[in-house]
């Protein structure tokens, strides 16, 4: 059987439980390394970095980590399980900004880790693939770019119009400040990470996970090349909706569609897309049963999209799988 290679755009915690749901699919234990038919490769956002306290904090590469290697907190859905938060109490007693952000005390050691190799000159990357010699996640997980490509949220509020990281926008003010738009400082100076564009030309399919389509899907294709590269790939490229009924599973995709002006509707997602064949990236859009959707150009097909289980992940992952023709 020749090794299926499936490439997956995803943020972070609704894309790191679709991975979960890929690795099932493809015959790969959800959690952990196993030898198995399949390689995966997960292109993540970076958008979400921020340097704190000195060091790099990856969230969405972390989450994906964590998660796949077993080591993440399934109530919070980031962060590390059994964790303490002894440091950031210490900190925050120094006064040390910003004490919004929670830092538990095992996950500052991947920070510290991560934050030792970039200033020998490591890129992210490389740092990456050392840090998940240590949680093996049984997928290769690579940043969207090496390059410093932060989103920061334009937000008008009673000190007048100004921008901040999309760190304080999201965990200080919860979303809660109507964002004006998102920026992704350093896009222009940016460049795909080493191993992404091959990536997904080699794929034989491309999946956009259900996660958010402005700060998670969208980050990563404001890095130059990877929009060009989606275009380009003889992989079918497959788009999981991660509106259903209206409205965002988790997390804040309807303030952030808002603030693009894109409709928080499936079909409004698939179009905002756009099919390959319309200058977009698609050619296939999964939404929710019971849900009818247009995207011209691209094949829209209605199945469950409740990553509830495991299980469930797995089904919708066939489904996109099905739908790219590449099913196993
Ligand atoms: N989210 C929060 O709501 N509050 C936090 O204090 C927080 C800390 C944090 C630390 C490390 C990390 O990897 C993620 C963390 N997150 C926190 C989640 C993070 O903001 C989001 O996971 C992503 O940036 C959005 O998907």
């Amino acid at each position: 059987m020749t090794t299926v290679k499936v490439v997956v755009l995803v943020g972070g915690v609704g894309g790191a439980r679709f991975l979960l749901g890929v690795k099932a699919a493809l015959g790969l234990p959800p959690v952990g390394e196993a030898p198995g038919e399949a390689e995966i490769t997960a292109v993540v956002n970076t958008g979400d970095d921020i340097w704190l306290h000195g060091m790099r904090v990856c969230p969405d590469l972390d989450t994906c980590m964590y998660t796949l290697g077993g080591g993440i907190d399934t109530e919070r859905g980031w962060g590390r399980t059994g964790e303490t938060w002894t440091v950031s109490e210490e900190l925050a007693r120094y006064g040390a900004d910003p004490a919004w952000f929670g830092l538990g005390d095992r996950d500052l050691a991947t920070h510290l880790v991560r934050s030792r190799m970039l200033r020998a000159g490591y890129p992210l990357s490389a740092v990456t693939a050392a840090l998940c010699d240590r949680w093996r996640p049984g997928v290769r997980l690579l940043p969207a770019t090496d390059d410093r490509c932060e989103t920061h949220v334009v937000v008008d509020d009673d000190e007048g119009r100004r921008a901040m990281h999309f760190q304080e926008w999201w965990v200080r003010h919860r979303a809660a400040l109507p964002a004006q738009a998102f920026v992704p400082v350093g896009a222009d100076d940016a460049s795909a990470a080493d191993g992404v564009l091959d990536a997904i030309s080699g794929a034989d399919a491309v999946l956009l996970a259900p996660s958010n389509p402005v700060v998670s899907i969208g980050s990563i294709l404001a890095v130059p090349g990877i929009r060009p590269a989606l275009r380009d790939t003889t992989a079918r490229v497959v788009g999981l909706s991660p509106i259903i009924g209206g409205r965002a599973v988790r997390g804040m995709a309807e303030a952030c569609l808002a603030a693009i002006g894109v409709h928080s509707e499936a079909g409004a997602v698939g179009r905002h897309y756009g099919a390959r064949s319309a200058d977009g990236i698609l050619d296939g859009w999964l939404v929710h049963t019971g849900e009818a959707a247009t995207v011209p150009g691209a094949e829209v097909r209605a199945v469950p999209l409740l990553m509830s289980d495991v299980d469930a992940t797995a089904a919708m992952v066939r489904s996109a799988l099905e739908l790219a023709g590449a099913a196993v």
